[in-house]
Protein backbone atom coordinates (compact mmCIF):
# COMPACT_ATOMS: atom_id res chain seq x y z
CA UNK A 1 0.00 0.00 0.00
CA UNK A 2 1.05 3.48 -0.57
CA UNK A 3 2.19 5.21 2.14
CA UNK A 4 0.52 8.17 3.67
CA UNK A 5 3.75 10.57 3.33
CA UNK A 6 3.67 10.27 -0.62
CA UNK A 7 0.01 11.43 -0.62
CA UNK A 8 0.27 14.73 1.64
CA UNK A 9 0.74 16.85 -1.40
CA UNK A 10 -2.45 15.58 -3.34
CA UNK A 11 -4.28 15.85 0.22
CA UNK A 12 -3.06 19.33 0.22
CA UNK A 13 -4.77 19.99 -2.63
CA UNK A 14 -8.32 19.28 -1.66
CA UNK A 15 -10.75 21.93 -2.20
CA UNK A 16 -14.64 20.81 -1.06
CA UNK A 17 -17.37 23.51 -2.31
CA UNK A 18 -20.11 23.82 0.95
CA UNK A 19 -23.48 25.21 0.02
CA UNK A 20 -25.04 28.05 1.82
CA UNK A 21 -27.95 26.39 2.20
CA UNK A 22 -26.54 24.40 4.47
CA UNK A 23 -26.38 27.32 7.14
CA UNK A 24 -29.87 27.76 6.94
CA UNK A 25 -33.02 26.07 8.92
CA UNK A 26 -34.42 23.13 7.12
CA UNK A 27 -36.01 20.02 8.02
CA UNK A 28 -38.94 17.52 7.17
CA UNK A 29 -42.27 18.52 5.15
CA UNK A 30 -43.48 17.51 9.27
CA UNK A 31 -41.37 19.70 10.42
CA UNK A 32 -38.84 22.44 10.80
CA UNK A 33 -36.59 22.92 13.55
CA UNK A 34 -34.76 25.93 14.35
CA UNK A 35 -31.58 26.85 16.15
CA UNK A 36 -30.30 29.84 17.55
CA UNK A 37 -27.56 31.62 15.53
CA UNK A 38 -28.94 30.28 12.51
CA UNK A 39 -27.98 32.85 9.76
CA UNK A 40 -30.20 35.61 8.52
CA UNK A 41 -28.62 36.66 6.16
CA UNK A 42 -25.98 35.97 3.10
CA UNK A 43 -23.37 37.33 5.38
CA UNK A 44 -23.96 35.76 8.28
CA UNK A 45 -24.26 32.10 6.05
CA UNK A 46 -20.64 32.75 4.71
CA UNK A 47 -19.27 33.92 7.91
CA UNK A 48 -20.45 30.20 9.06
CA UNK A 49 -19.03 28.73 6.49
CA UNK A 50 -15.69 30.75 7.02
CA UNK A 51 -15.45 28.65 10.12
CA UNK A 52 -15.55 25.12 8.42
CA UNK A 53 -12.34 26.43 6.51
CA UNK A 54 -10.59 28.03 9.52
CA UNK A 55 -10.89 24.62 11.16
CA UNK A 56 -10.22 22.05 8.28
CA UNK A 57 -8.67 24.24 5.43
CA UNK A 58 -10.68 22.17 3.30
CA UNK A 59 -13.29 24.44 2.32
CA UNK A 60 -12.13 27.31 0.44
CA UNK A 61 -15.43 28.20 -1.58
CA UNK A 62 -18.68 28.67 -0.52
CA UNK A 63 -21.92 27.40 -3.55
CA UNK A 64 -24.68 29.96 -3.95
CA UNK A 65 -28.51 29.58 -4.31
CA UNK A 66 -30.79 31.90 -5.99
CA UNK A 67 -33.03 33.50 -5.27
CA UNK A 68 -32.64 32.34 -1.64
CA UNK A 69 -28.81 34.02 -1.55
CA UNK A 70 -30.50 37.97 -2.72
CA UNK A 71 -29.03 40.90 -2.33
CA UNK A 72 -29.01 44.08 -3.46
CA UNK A 73 -24.80 44.91 -4.14
CA UNK A 74 -22.41 42.15 -5.19
CA UNK A 75 -19.65 43.42 -4.34
CA UNK A 76 -20.12 43.77 -0.80
CA UNK A 77 -21.02 40.12 -0.85
CA UNK A 78 -17.55 39.55 -2.98
CA UNK A 79 -15.56 41.58 -0.15
CA UNK A 80 -16.96 40.09 2.79
CA UNK A 81 -16.49 36.77 1.78
CA UNK A 82 -12.80 37.95 1.00
CA UNK A 83 -12.47 39.48 4.71
CA UNK A 84 -14.16 36.10 6.01
CA UNK A 85 -11.65 34.05 4.44
CA UNK A 86 -13.86 32.25 1.59
CA UNK A 87 -14.59 32.50 -1.80
CA UNK A 88 -17.75 32.37 -3.90
CA UNK A 89 -18.23 29.49 -6.05
CA UNK A 90 -21.26 27.34 -8.02
CA UNK A 91 -24.30 29.37 -8.28
CA UNK A 92 -27.44 27.33 -8.29
CA UNK A 93 -30.77 28.39 -9.96
CA UNK A 94 -33.66 28.29 -8.99
CA UNK A 95 -37.18 26.81 -10.69
CA UNK A 96 -38.97 25.02 -8.12
CA UNK A 97 -40.48 27.52 -5.76
CA UNK A 98 -42.58 29.41 -8.02
CA UNK A 99 -46.47 29.26 -8.69
CA UNK A 100 -45.35 29.61 -12.38
CA UNK A 101 -43.61 26.95 -12.66
CA UNK A 102 -45.92 23.79 -11.19
CA UNK A 103 -46.13 21.91 -14.11
CA UNK A 104 -42.19 22.86 -15.15
CA UNK A 105 -39.96 25.14 -15.99
CA UNK A 106 -37.49 24.54 -18.91
CA UNK A 107 -39.38 21.90 -20.37
CA UNK A 108 -42.76 23.17 -19.51
CA UNK A 109 -45.53 23.04 -22.17
CA UNK A 110 -46.05 26.61 -22.58
CA UNK A 111 -43.56 28.91 -24.10
CA UNK A 112 -44.08 31.88 -21.61
CA UNK A 113 -42.97 29.49 -18.25
CA UNK A 114 -39.78 28.30 -20.26
CA UNK A 115 -38.97 31.68 -21.31
CA UNK A 116 -39.39 32.75 -17.64
CA UNK A 117 -36.90 29.99 -16.54
CA UNK A 118 -34.74 30.98 -18.86
CA UNK A 119 -34.32 34.36 -17.79
CA UNK A 120 -33.94 33.48 -14.53
CA UNK A 121 -31.06 31.29 -15.77
CA UNK A 122 -29.38 34.44 -17.72
CA UNK A 123 -29.55 36.35 -14.55
CA UNK A 124 -28.24 33.75 -12.42
CA UNK A 125 -25.26 34.44 -15.25
CA UNK A 126 -24.88 38.32 -14.82
CA UNK A 127 -24.28 37.08 -10.73
CA UNK A 128 -21.51 34.89 -11.83
CA UNK A 129 -20.18 37.35 -13.94
CA UNK A 130 -20.26 39.77 -10.82
CA UNK A 131 -19.06 37.72 -8.58
CA UNK A 132 -16.45 35.81 -10.37
CA UNK A 133 -17.77 32.28 -10.58
CA UNK A 134 -17.10 29.30 -13.29
CA UNK A 135 -20.33 26.69 -12.50
CA UNK A 136 -24.04 27.66 -13.22
CA UNK A 137 -25.79 24.46 -11.40
CA UNK A 138 -29.03 23.27 -13.02
CA UNK A 139 -31.45 21.14 -10.92
CA UNK A 140 -34.78 21.36 -12.50
CA UNK A 141 -38.09 20.01 -10.31
CA UNK A 142 -39.37 19.32 -14.00
CA UNK A 143 -41.67 15.84 -14.61
CA UNK A 144 -45.41 14.67 -14.36
CA UNK A 145 -47.42 12.45 -11.51
CA UNK A 146 -49.21 10.82 -13.37
CA UNK A 147 -48.69 8.78 -16.88
CA UNK A 148 -50.45 10.94 -19.96
CA UNK A 149 -50.24 14.28 -18.01
CA UNK A 150 -47.49 15.27 -20.31
CA UNK A 151 -45.96 14.73 -23.60
CA UNK A 152 -42.80 13.03 -22.07
CA UNK A 153 -40.62 12.84 -25.23
CA UNK A 154 -41.43 16.47 -26.59
CA UNK A 155 -40.40 17.89 -22.92
CA UNK A 156 -36.98 16.84 -23.94
CA UNK A 157 -36.99 18.69 -27.17
CA UNK A 158 -38.38 22.07 -24.81
CA UNK A 159 -35.87 20.87 -22.65
CA UNK A 160 -33.09 21.11 -24.84
CA UNK A 161 -33.93 24.43 -26.38
CA UNK A 162 -34.22 26.26 -23.27
CA UNK A 163 -31.02 24.77 -22.47
CA UNK A 164 -29.52 25.62 -25.82
CA UNK A 165 -30.35 29.30 -25.24
CA UNK A 166 -29.04 29.41 -21.70
CA UNK A 167 -25.75 27.94 -22.48
CA UNK A 168 -25.11 30.80 -25.40
CA UNK A 169 -25.20 33.50 -22.99
CA UNK A 170 -22.43 30.74 -20.92
CA UNK A 171 -19.00 32.98 -20.61
CA UNK A 172 -15.99 31.26 -22.47
CA UNK A 173 -14.40 30.80 -18.79
CA UNK A 174 -17.99 29.33 -17.40
CA UNK A 175 -19.50 26.21 -17.21
CA UNK A 176 -23.00 24.85 -17.25
CA UNK A 177 -23.51 21.99 -14.68
CA UNK A 178 -26.87 19.82 -15.07
CA UNK A 179 -27.85 17.84 -12.25
CA UNK A 180 -29.86 14.39 -12.30
CA UNK A 181 -32.39 12.49 -9.33
CA UNK A 182 -34.47 9.92 -10.04
CA UNK A 183 -37.79 11.52 -8.43
CA UNK A 184 -39.05 14.10 -6.15
CA UNK A 185 -40.98 16.50 -6.16
CA UNK A 186 -42.57 14.45 -9.52
CA UNK A 187 -43.56 10.94 -8.71
CA UNK A 188 -44.12 9.52 -11.94
CA UNK A 189 -41.64 10.89 -14.62
CA UNK A 190 -38.70 13.62 -14.34
CA UNK A 191 -37.23 15.37 -17.25
CA UNK A 192 -33.31 14.55 -15.91
CA UNK A 193 -33.80 11.55 -14.00
CA UNK A 194 -30.22 9.94 -14.96
CA UNK A 195 -26.96 10.47 -15.71
CA UNK A 196 -27.79 9.18 -19.43
CA UNK A 197 -30.60 12.09 -19.52
CA UNK A 198 -28.24 14.71 -18.25
CA UNK A 199 -25.18 13.34 -20.55
CA UNK A 200 -27.39 13.42 -24.01
CA UNK A 201 -28.49 17.31 -23.13
CA UNK A 202 -25.09 18.33 -22.21
CA UNK A 203 -23.50 16.39 -25.15
CA UNK A 204 -25.45 18.37 -27.65
CA UNK A 205 -24.79 21.69 -25.93
CA UNK A 206 -20.87 22.25 -26.17
CA UNK A 207 -17.65 21.59 -24.13
CA UNK A 208 -18.66 23.70 -21.62
CA UNK A 209 -21.71 21.80 -20.15
CA UNK A 210 -21.06 18.86 -17.95
CA UNK A 211 -23.24 16.67 -15.34
CA UNK A 212 -23.37 17.08 -11.50
CA UNK A 213 -23.82 13.90 -9.59
CA UNK A 214 -25.55 14.28 -6.64
CA UNK A 215 -25.05 11.37 -4.72
CA UNK A 216 -28.60 10.89 -3.36
CA UNK A 217 -30.35 11.21 -6.70
CA UNK A 218 -30.00 7.44 -7.33
CA UNK A 219 -32.15 4.58 -6.69
CA UNK A 220 -30.78 2.04 -4.25
CA UNK A 221 -28.34 -0.30 -5.06
CA UNK A 222 -27.18 2.25 -8.19
CA UNK A 223 -23.82 1.31 -8.26
CA UNK A 224 -22.62 5.44 -8.40
CA UNK A 225 -18.83 4.56 -8.48
CA UNK A 226 -19.36 3.15 -12.47
CA UNK A 227 -21.28 6.43 -13.65
CA UNK A 228 -18.38 8.59 -11.68
CA UNK A 229 -15.56 6.23 -13.87
CA UNK A 230 -18.32 6.37 -16.92
CA UNK A 231 -18.22 10.13 -16.83
CA UNK A 232 -14.96 10.56 -16.17
CA UNK A 233 -13.93 8.62 -19.54
CA UNK A 234 -16.20 10.89 -21.42
CA UNK A 235 -15.15 14.12 -19.67
CA UNK A 236 -18.23 14.97 -19.02
CA UNK A 237 -18.28 14.63 -14.58
CA UNK A 238 -18.65 18.52 -13.67
CA UNK A 239 -18.97 18.41 -10.24
CA UNK A 240 -20.23 16.73 -6.97
CA UNK A 241 -23.11 17.19 -4.48
CA UNK A 242 -22.16 14.73 -1.91
CA UNK A 243 -24.33 13.87 0.92
CA UNK A 244 -25.65 10.15 2.17
CA UNK A 245 -28.74 8.84 2.24
CA UNK A 246 -30.92 6.01 3.74
CA UNK A 247 -33.63 5.57 1.75
CA UNK A 248 -34.42 8.64 -0.13
CA UNK A 249 -32.32 12.12 -0.89
CA UNK A 250 -31.67 12.06 2.89
CA UNK A 251 -29.03 15.05 2.27
CA UNK A 252 -27.05 13.47 5.82
CA UNK A 253 -23.65 14.40 5.81
CA UNK A 254 -21.22 12.71 3.20
CA UNK A 255 -20.14 8.76 4.43
CA UNK A 256 -22.89 8.67 7.49
CA UNK A 257 -24.89 6.16 5.67
CA UNK A 258 -22.42 3.96 3.58
CA UNK A 259 -18.33 4.95 4.46
CA UNK A 260 -17.69 2.33 1.69
CA UNK A 261 -19.89 3.48 -0.48
CA UNK A 262 -17.77 7.24 -0.34
CA UNK A 263 -14.40 5.15 -0.75
CA UNK A 264 -15.14 3.16 -4.06
CA UNK A 265 -16.61 6.90 -5.40
CA UNK A 266 -13.35 8.43 -4.68
CA UNK A 267 -11.17 5.42 -6.17
CA UNK A 268 -12.75 6.02 -9.50
CA UNK A 269 -12.10 9.08 -9.02
CA UNK A 270 -8.98 8.68 -8.74
CA UNK A 271 -8.85 6.43 -10.96
CA UNK A 272 -10.41 8.72 -13.77
CA UNK A 273 -7.58 11.59 -12.74
CA UNK A 274 -10.79 13.62 -11.20
CA UNK A 275 -8.30 15.07 -8.47
CA UNK A 276 -6.57 16.51 -11.03
CA UNK A 277 -7.11 20.13 -11.14
CA UNK A 278 -7.51 19.73 -15.18
CA UNK A 279 -10.48 17.58 -15.04
CA UNK A 280 -11.89 20.50 -13.52
CA UNK A 281 -14.77 18.22 -11.23
CA UNK A 282 -16.38 20.05 -8.26
CA UNK A 283 -16.45 19.07 -4.85
CA UNK A 284 -19.67 20.25 -3.49
CA UNK A 285 -21.63 19.23 -0.47
CA UNK A 286 -25.39 19.32 -1.01
CA UNK A 287 -26.60 18.09 2.44
CA UNK A 288 -29.46 19.59 4.95
CA UNK A 289 -28.78 19.48 8.76
CA UNK A 290 -32.78 19.19 10.10
CA UNK A 291 -31.51 18.29 13.76
CA UNK A 292 -27.47 18.48 14.00
CA UNK A 293 -25.29 21.88 14.66
CA UNK A 294 -25.04 23.06 10.68
CA UNK A 295 -21.31 24.03 11.28
CA UNK A 296 -20.47 21.05 13.06
CA UNK A 297 -22.37 18.85 10.49
CA UNK A 298 -20.21 20.40 7.61
CA UNK A 299 -16.87 19.77 9.58
CA UNK A 300 -17.69 16.41 9.79
CA UNK A 301 -19.06 15.85 6.29
CA UNK A 302 -15.30 17.74 4.73
CA UNK A 303 -13.53 15.24 6.98
CA UNK A 304 -14.80 12.10 6.22
CA UNK A 305 -14.18 13.43 2.39
CA UNK A 306 -10.77 13.91 3.56
CA UNK A 307 -10.63 10.51 4.97
CA UNK A 308 -11.61 8.68 2.20
CA UNK A 309 -9.78 10.54 0.18
CA UNK A 310 -6.29 9.71 1.50
CA UNK A 311 -7.13 6.04 1.57
CA UNK A 312 -8.33 6.17 -1.80
CA UNK A 313 -5.16 7.71 -2.60
CA UNK A 314 -3.40 4.92 -0.63
CA UNK A 315 -4.56 1.94 -2.96
CA UNK A 316 -1.64 0.41 -4.78
CA UNK A 317 -2.84 1.07 -8.01
CA UNK A 318 0.29 -0.93 -9.72
CA UNK A 319 -0.11 -3.77 -7.42
CA UNK A 320 -3.84 -3.91 -8.06
CA UNK A 321 -3.68 -3.55 -12.01
CA UNK A 322 -0.66 -6.33 -11.76
CA UNK A 323 -3.65 -8.51 -10.18
CA UNK A 324 -6.33 -7.36 -12.40
CA UNK A 325 -4.01 -8.71 -15.38
CA UNK A 326 -3.51 -11.75 -13.64
CA UNK A 327 -7.36 -12.34 -13.28
CA UNK A 328 -6.31 -12.70 -9.46
CA UNK A 329 -9.93 -12.10 -8.32
CA UNK A 330 -9.31 -12.34 -4.35
CA UNK A 331 -6.40 -10.83 -4.63
CA UNK A 332 -7.35 -7.53 -6.19
CA UNK A 333 -9.79 -7.31 -4.31
CA UNK A 334 -7.80 -7.41 -0.96
CA UNK A 335 -5.79 -4.66 -2.63
CA UNK A 336 -8.40 -2.24 -2.52
CA UNK A 337 -9.91 -3.20 0.59
CA UNK A 338 -6.54 -3.18 2.25
CA UNK A 339 -6.73 0.42 1.72
CA UNK A 340 -10.16 0.70 2.96
CA UNK A 341 -9.64 -0.82 6.49
CA UNK A 342 -6.53 1.47 6.80
CA UNK A 343 -7.50 3.77 9.53
CA UNK A 344 -5.60 7.26 8.30
CA UNK A 345 -7.11 9.17 11.55
CA UNK A 346 -4.10 9.40 13.48
CA UNK A 347 -2.04 10.04 10.47
CA UNK A 348 -4.39 13.00 9.23
CA UNK A 349 -4.39 14.56 12.74
CA UNK A 350 -0.56 14.93 13.23
CA UNK A 351 -0.54 15.76 9.28
CA UNK A 352 -2.95 18.27 10.00
CA UNK A 353 -1.63 19.90 13.08
CA UNK A 354 1.86 19.93 11.20
CA UNK A 355 0.16 22.15 8.94
CA UNK A 356 -1.15 25.29 11.84
CA UNK A 357 -4.40 23.30 11.78
CA UNK A 358 -6.10 21.63 14.66
CA UNK A 359 -5.37 17.94 14.94
CA UNK A 360 -9.40 17.39 15.82
CA UNK A 361 -11.38 20.41 14.08
CA UNK A 362 -14.92 19.01 15.91
CA UNK A 363 -13.22 19.50 19.14
CA UNK A 364 -11.52 22.51 18.50
CA UNK A 365 -14.42 23.94 16.85
CA UNK A 366 -17.01 23.14 20.02
CA UNK A 367 -14.35 24.91 22.29
CA UNK A 368 -14.24 27.83 20.61
CA UNK A 369 -17.43 29.34 21.69
CA UNK A 370 -18.81 30.24 18.16
CA UNK A 371 -22.05 28.45 18.53
CA UNK A 372 -23.06 30.50 21.90
CA UNK A 373 -21.37 33.56 20.58
CA UNK A 374 -24.04 33.64 17.44
CA UNK A 375 -26.64 32.72 19.32
CA UNK A 376 -26.62 35.51 21.42
CA UNK A 377 -25.90 38.33 18.48
CA UNK A 378 -28.10 37.12 16.37
CA UNK A 379 -31.40 38.37 17.26
CA UNK A 380 -34.35 39.37 15.86
CA UNK A 381 -34.83 39.17 12.06
CA UNK A 382 -35.93 36.59 10.01
CA UNK A 383 -33.63 32.97 10.09
CA UNK A 384 -32.21 31.59 6.84
CA UNK A 385 -33.83 28.39 5.94
CA UNK A 386 -35.71 26.12 2.71
CA UNK A 387 -37.10 28.88 0.76
CA UNK A 388 -35.39 31.91 1.80
C1 LIG B 1 -32.45 18.78 -5.35
C2 LIG B 1 -31.11 19.31 -4.90
C3 LIG B 1 -30.56 20.33 -5.88
C4 LIG B 1 -31.07 21.60 -5.26
C5 LIG B 1 -30.78 21.32 -3.80
C6 LIG B 1 -31.32 22.26 -2.80
O1 LIG B 1 -32.87 17.71 -4.55
O2 LIG B 1 -30.22 18.26 -4.69
O3 LIG B 1 -29.16 20.31 -5.89
O4 LIG B 1 -30.45 22.74 -5.75
O5 LIG B 1 -31.25 19.99 -3.67
MN1 LIG C 1 -28.10 18.45 -5.22
MN1 LIG D 1 -31.15 16.59 -3.67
Amino acid sequence: MTDFDSITDQLAEQAIEVPSWAYGNSGTRFRVFTTPGTPRTVFEKLADAAQVNAYTGLAPKVALHYPWDKVDDWSEVVDFAAEVGVGLGTVNSNTFQDEDYKFGSLAHHDPAVRQKAIDHHLECIEIMDKIGSRDLKIWLADGTNYPGQGDIRRRQDWLADSLAKIYAHIGPEQRLVLEYKFFEPSFYHTDVPDWGTSYTQVAALGERAVVCLDTGHHAPGTNIEFIVAQLLRLGKLGSFDFNSRFYADDDLIVGAADPFQLFRILWEVRRGGGFEKSTGVAFMLDQCHNIEDKIPGQIRSVLNVQEMTARALMVDADALEAAQLAGDVLGANEILMDAFYTDVRPQLAQWRASRGFPADPMNAFADSGYLARIAEERVGGTQAGWGA
